[in-house]
C-alpha cells in the first residue's frame, strides 16, 4: 500500500481556531478518521531498520551530552503524563544527537515500593511478579511510541544487582558518620500493628485500612544526616541557573533557614525536694519582641515535662494531656486548636523580671529549635490564638508598633501585630528603636548576661529512611547482642530480600517473620546475631540512579569514577514538578555526598559543579483531558453519554442540555482520561508527539485535544508531498550574487528558520515556536514560484526534513529517503544557518504622510538608511507623487530602521 495518501486527501483547508492560522482545520467530529498517511506502517518499516542498525559507536573525540527523563514506577499502565516527559527527552536527545554529541538516554524503573506489596496482600500476587510483568507491560507500550531510549542500561531498582549498590551507598554514609538511628514519632496502627506512612492517615486520625485510631509511637528509625548539608544545599542553589524559579524557591522554603537567638530562661518556681531545674531554652527569630514575652509554651516531648520536674497539683494533668496526645487525633485536634496546659512552674522574663507561667501544647514542635517558645501574644499569630484560647493573661502587652502610623488611625489591639516596627514605650531602654537594630542590641545585651546567643535554625529535618515494609532494599546491618551495631561487609553484599516470606500486612516488617532470615552470624564476634529488618524508602533508590546510568553493568562499583566524571551533572533532567521538593533534595544531597567522599570527582569546569548533579531542569506541566459535567447535578459523564457529533455543540444524549465543559487532570473517576497506546494507534505516533509539543510549551498545562491531531497529520503528509516532489540536483548551491530573486529569499527564509528552530531545541526547549516556525517554512516553500529542480529548493526541503527529525522521527525518516538519501537521517548533521544569508533583499516601507499612513513600497536593503533616496523612490511611484505632488517637505522622519518614513509637508 502507498504511504502517500491521494493528493484530495491532504489539502489544506484555511479556518479561524488556534493553530489554523498555520494549519487549516476541519470540522474533526464529522469527519471520518481516514488517515492521510498510514503511519504505522511508516513507524513498523522504520523501526525495523532501527533495530538493524548498529548502534552509534561512542566517539571520544566528541562531547557528550546527558538526557534524563524521570524513571517511572510501574504501575502497568502508560499515562498521557509519561508519553509527554518521554517526548520531550527523545526530541532533546535526537537533536543533540545531531549536533555531533555523544547522547545518554537510558530509561529504567523506580520498581521498590508499596502498590507492589499492597497488591500482594490484596490479590496474592508476589510483588516481584507483579513489578516484573508491569515492567514488561509498561515496556511494550513504550516501544510503541518510537524513543530512542538506550535498553541496554536499563535498571530497575529492585533488581539485586541495582540496589547491592543502593547497600553499598548505605554503608558509605553509615561509615562518614552520615547514617544513624534514634527514637522518632511514627504513625502506629494499634490493630494492624504497623507503621503507617502520612498518607495512610485520615483526616479523622484513622488508619485507611483498619480504621483504628492511629497512634503517634516512638521507634528507632534510621536516618540520613541531610541537616549537615543544610548550607550547601541552601547556598548551591544560586549556581543553578537552569533550573526554574519556582522550584529553586521550593527548595529554599524546604530548608527554611531562619536566623535569630537562642535566649535561656531561668525557672523561678521552687520545688519540692529543691530539684533544680535547668534554665528553658528557646529560640526566636525576634528578640525584639523579648519585653512581650508573657509565657512560655513547651512541646509536650520536652525533657522537662516529667513528673517529678512539675509542681504536684498540676503534674497529674499534664501528663494526662500530654498522654491524650499519643493518640494522633488527639494530637491533630490541640495542634489546630492551639490547645494547651499550664505546668505550674513559672520562669523569669531575663529582661522585665516578671515571672512568667510556663505551658505544654503540641503546636510547640518538638524538632524544631530548642522546642521551646517564647511566647509573644501581640506579635505572633500562633501565640496570640493560644492566650485567647487559653486565658493565659488578659492584658496582651504590645512592645512593637507600626513606624509609620496612619493619621487619625488609632492602632488596633485586637489582633496580633506581626510585622518588624518601632519599639514602644513598653519595651524599657529600647523603646523607640527599629525591630532589626533593637533586636542586634538585645541579642547583644544577652550574651554580655551569659543568657543568649545567635543561632540558626533549618527547618530541614534529618532524612528518615527506614521503612517497616517488605518490598524494598535491607538495610545492610546487622544487630548483634555484643557488638551492636555492625555493617554487613561490602564483601557480602547485597543483603538479598528472600523471596518467600509472608506478608499480611500485619506486624512489623514482613522481614521480622522470616526467622531463618533474620538470624544470622555477627560479622564480627561471630556470635549469633540478627538482621535488621527495616527497608529503605525508595526515595534513596532514586537519589542515585541517574549515576547508574553512566555504568549500570559495573560489578565492582556503584559506577566507575572516570565514566562519572565525564557524564555528569546531567545535562537535561525533565521530569513532573511533583518531584520538585524531596526528590531533587535528596538527590542533591547524596550527589554531593558522593563527590565529597571522592566516590567520583568533577572536572574542573563542570557547571553547576559542587556536586549539583543536574544542570537544567524542564519541569513538565500536566496532561489535562477534556471534562463533561452535568450542568444540573455536576455529575462527570461518561464519553458515551455525551453526543458530540457537532463538536462546537455537544449535547447530553439523554436530556439534550449542554454539558459544562473544563480541561482537569486525567482520572478515572472524571472518565476524561485517554489511553495513549488507543492514540498512538488510532493517530500515528509523529502526530500524538507533534501534538504534545505543539499544544503548550514544556512547563505549562497540556489540554489534551485528540481533534487537533488532525492538523498535525495533514503538516507531516504535506512534508512527505514536499519531499516527494523535490528534484535531486547534482549542483551545488550558487553562491548569494547568482542567486534569483526568489531564490535569495527561499535561502534567506530557510536560514532564518534554521536560526530560529536551533535556539529554541538548544535553549528555550519551546518546541511549540520551533514546530510553528517549521510549518510555516513547509507553507513558504510549497507556495514558492522557486523550480523544484532548483539546488536552493532541495536545501530547503532538506533543512525542513533534518529539523522535524527529532520530533517526527520515522516520518523524517521517510521524507529523507524520499529525498534520495541512503543514510538514516539522524546520521545527518544539523544544519547551520549562513548569517549573510539573513539579509533581507529589500525591505517594505511604510510611507506616512503628516502621519497617515497612505501608502507602502519595497525599498532594495542596502538604500534602507537613506531618506533621500527613499524620497526619490515614493516621488517615482504613482500614488506617491499624488500624495506629496511638488510640495516642499518640511522635515522626514526615517524610523525603524528604514520600515517607516514620514513626510511633514
Ligand atoms: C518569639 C516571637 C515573636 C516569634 C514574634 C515570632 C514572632 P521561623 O522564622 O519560621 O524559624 N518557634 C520557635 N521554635 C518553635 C517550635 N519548636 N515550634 C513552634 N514554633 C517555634 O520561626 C521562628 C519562630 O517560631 C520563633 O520566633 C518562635 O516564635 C517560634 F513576634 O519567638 B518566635
Ligand atoms: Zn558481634
Amino acid at each position: 500500500m502507498s504511504i502517500l495518501a491521494t493528493r484530495s486527501s491532504i489539502r489544506l483547508v484555511a479556518r479561524t481556531h488556534l493553530p489554523a492560522t498555520l494549519l487549516g482545520t476541519t470540522n474533526y467530529a464529522t469527519s471520518t478518521r481516514k488517515l492521510p498517511v498510514d503511519f504505522s506502517s511508516i513507524e513498523e518499516k522504520w523501526k525495523a531498520r532501527w533495530k538493524n542498525s548498529p548502534p552509534a559507536a561512542v566517539d571520544s573525540t566528541k562531547p557528550s551530552y546527558y538526557t534524563l527523563s524521570m524513571f517511572p514506577y510501574p504501575s502497568g499502565m502508560l499515562h498521557m503524563g509519561h508519553v509527554r516527559v518521554y517526548t520531550i527527552s527523545d526530541a532533546i536527545q535526537r537533536f543533540r544527537k545531531m549536533n555531533g554529541y555523544n547522547v545518554l538516554h537510558p530509561m529504567g524503573w523506580d520498581a521498590f515500593g508499596l502498590p507492589a506489596e499492597n497488591a500482594a496482600i490484596e490479590r496474592g500476587i508476589h510483588p516481584a511478579e507483579w513489578t516484573t510483568k508491569n515492567i514488561s507491560v509498561m515496556k511494550e507500550q513504550i516501544s510503541k511510541l518510537c524513543i530512542d531510549f538506550d535498553w541496554s542500561r536499563e535498571i530497575a531498582t529492585c533488581d539485586p544487582e541495582y540496589y547491592k549498590w543502593t547497600q553499598y551507598i548505605f554503608l558509605q554514609l553509615y561509615n562518614s558518620g552520615l547514617a544513624y538511628q534514634k527514637e522518632a514519632v511514627v504513625n502506629w496502627d494499634p490493630v494492624d500493628k504497623t507503621v503507617l506512612a502520612n498518607e495512610q492517615v485520615d483526616n479523622e486520625g484513622k488508619s485507611w485500612r483498619s480504621g483504628a485510631i492511629v497512634e503517634r509511637k516512638k521507634l528507632r528509625q534510621w536516618f540520613f544526616k541531610v541537616t549537615d548539608f543544610a548550607e550547601d544545599l541552601l547556598k548551591d542553589i544560586d549556581r543553578l541557573e537552569n533550573w526554574p524559579d519556582r522550584v529553586k524557591q521550593m527548595q529554599r522554603n524546604w530548608i527554611g533557614k531562619s536566623t535569630g537567638a537562642e535566649i535561656d530562661f531561668s525557672i523561678s518556681s521552687t520545688l519540692p525536694n529543691d530539684t533544680k531545674l535547668e534554665p528553658i531554652k528557646v529560640f526566636t527569630s525576634r528578640p525584639d519582641t523579648i519585653y512581650g514575652v508573657q509565657y512560655l509554651v513547651l512541646a509536650p516531648e520536652h525533657p522537662l515535662v516529667k513528673k517529678e520536674n512539675l509542681p504536684v497539683e498540676q503534674a497529674e494533668s499534664v501528663l494526662s494531656f500530654v498522654n491524650d496526645l499519643t493518640k494522633k487525633q488527639n494530637a491533630q485536634e490541640a495542634e489546630e486548636n492551639k490547645k494547651g496546659v499550664f505546668t505550674g512552674l513559672y520562669a523569669q522574663n531575663p529582661f522585665t523580671k516578671e515571672d512568667i507561667p510556663v505551658y505544654v501544647a503540641p503546636y510547640v514542635l518538638s524538632e524544631y529549635g530548642t522546642g521551646a517558645v517564647m511566647a509573644v501574644p501581640a506579635h505572633d499569630k500562633r501565640d496570640y490564638e493560644f492566650c485567647k484560647v487559653n486565658n493565659v493573661v488578659e492584658d496582651i502587652k504590645f512592645v512593637v508598633e507600626p513606624s509609620i502610623k496612619e493619621v487619625g488611625k488609632e492602632l488596633d489591639y485586637s489582633s496580633p501585630f506581626v510585622q518588624q516596627g518601632v519599639l514602644t514605650d513598653l519595651s524599657g531602654p529600647y523603646k523607640g528603636m527599629k525591630s532589626k537594630d533593637a533586636a542586634k542590641v538585645i541579642l547583644k545585651k544577652a550574651k554580655e548576661l551569659g543568657i543568649g546567643k545567635s543561632a540558626t535554625q533549618y527547618r530541614l529535618r534529618d532524612w528518615l529512611l527506614s521503612r517497616q515494609r517488605y518490598w524494598g532494599a535491607p538495610i545492610p546491618i546487622i544487630h548483634c547482642p555484643d557488638c551492636k551495631v555492625v555493617p554487613v561487609p561490602k564483601e557480602d553484599l547485597p543483603v538479598h530480600l528472600p523471596l518467600d516470606v509472608e506478608f499480611s500486612g500485619k506486624g512489623h516488617s514482613p522481614l521480622a517473620t522470616k526467622e531463618d532470615w533474620v538470624n544470622c552470624k555477627c560479622p564480627k564476634c561471630q556470635g549469633p546475631a540478627k538482621r535488621e529488618t527495616d527497608t529503605m524508602d525508595t526515595f534513596v533508590d532514586s537519589s542515585w540512579y541517574f549515576m547508574r546510568f553512566i555504568d549500570p553493568k559495573n560489578t565492582d562499583l556503584p559506577f566507575d569514577p572516570a565514566k562519572a566524571s565525564t557524564m555528569l551533572p546531567v545535562d537535561i533532567y525533565i521530569g513532573g514538578v511533583e518531584h520538585a521538593i524531596l526528590h531533587l533534595l535528596y538527590s542533591r544531597f547524596i550527589s554531593k555526598t558522593l563527590l565529597k567522599q571522592g566516590t567520583y570527582s568533577e572536572l574542573p569546569d563542570t557547571k553547576p559543579g559542587h556536586g549539583e548533579p543536574f544542570n537544567v531542569l524542564l519541569t513538565q506541566g500536566m496532561v489535562h483531558g477534556r471534562t463533561f459535567k452535568d450542568p444540573k447535578t455536576s455529575r462527570f459523564l461518561k464519553p458515551e453519554e455525551v453526543d458530540l457529533s457537532d463538536s462546537n455543540q455537544p449535547k447530553i444524549i439523554a436530556t439534550g442540555e449542554q454539558p459544562l465543559i473544563s480541561f482537569e487532570k486525567m482520572s478515572k473517576s472524571k472518565y476524561n482520561g485517554v489511553d495513549p497506546v488507543n492514540v498512538v494507534e488510532e493517530c500515528g505516533v509523529d502526530p500524538t508527539r507533534l501534538h504534545i509539543l505543539y499544544k503548550a510549551p514544556p512547563s505549562e498545562v497540556l489540554e489534551w485535544e485528540e481533534d487537533s491531531i488532525i492538523g498535525m497529520q495533514r503538516w507531516i503528509s504535506k512534508v512527505l508531498k514536499l519531499s516527494q516532489g523535490v528534484q535531486p540536483s547534482s549542483q551545488p548551491i550558487p553562491t548569494l550574487e547568482t542567486m534569483s530573486k526568489d531564490e535569495r529569499e527561499m535561502y534567506r527564509v530557510t536560514n532564518q528558520t534554521v536560526k530560529q528552530v536551533t535556539e529554541s531545541l538548544s535553549n528555550t526547549y519551546a518546541f511549540n515556536t520551533a514546530i510553528s516556525d517549521l510549518i510555516k517554512l513547509s507553507n513558504y516553500v510549497s507556495s514558492s514560484t522557486v523550480n523544484s529542480s532548483s539546488p536552493v529548493y532541495a536545501h530547503a526541503v532538506q533543512c525542513l526534513v533534518k529539523m522535524m527529525a527529532p520530533m517526527t522521527p520515522s516520518t523524517s525518516e521517510e521524507c529523507w529517503e524520499l529525498l534520495k538519501n541512503k543514510q538514516s537521517v539522524f546520521e545527518q548533521e544539523w544544519p547551520e544557518f549562513v548569517p549573510e544569508a539573513l539579509q533581507k533583499d529589500q525591505i517594505d516601507c511604510v510611507v506616512q504622510v503628516n502621519g497617515k499612513t497612505r501608502l507602502s513600497i519595497t525599498v532594495p536593503n542596502e538604500l534602507a538608511g537613506n531618506a533621500k533616496e527613499i524620497e526619490r523612490l515614493v516621488r517615482e511611484s504613482e500614488i506617491g507623487q499624488k500624495w506629496l505632488s511638488d510640495k516642499p517637505v518640511r522635515k522626514l522622519i526615517l524610523a525603524k530602521k528604514g520600515e517607516l518614513i514620514n513626510f511633514v509637508i
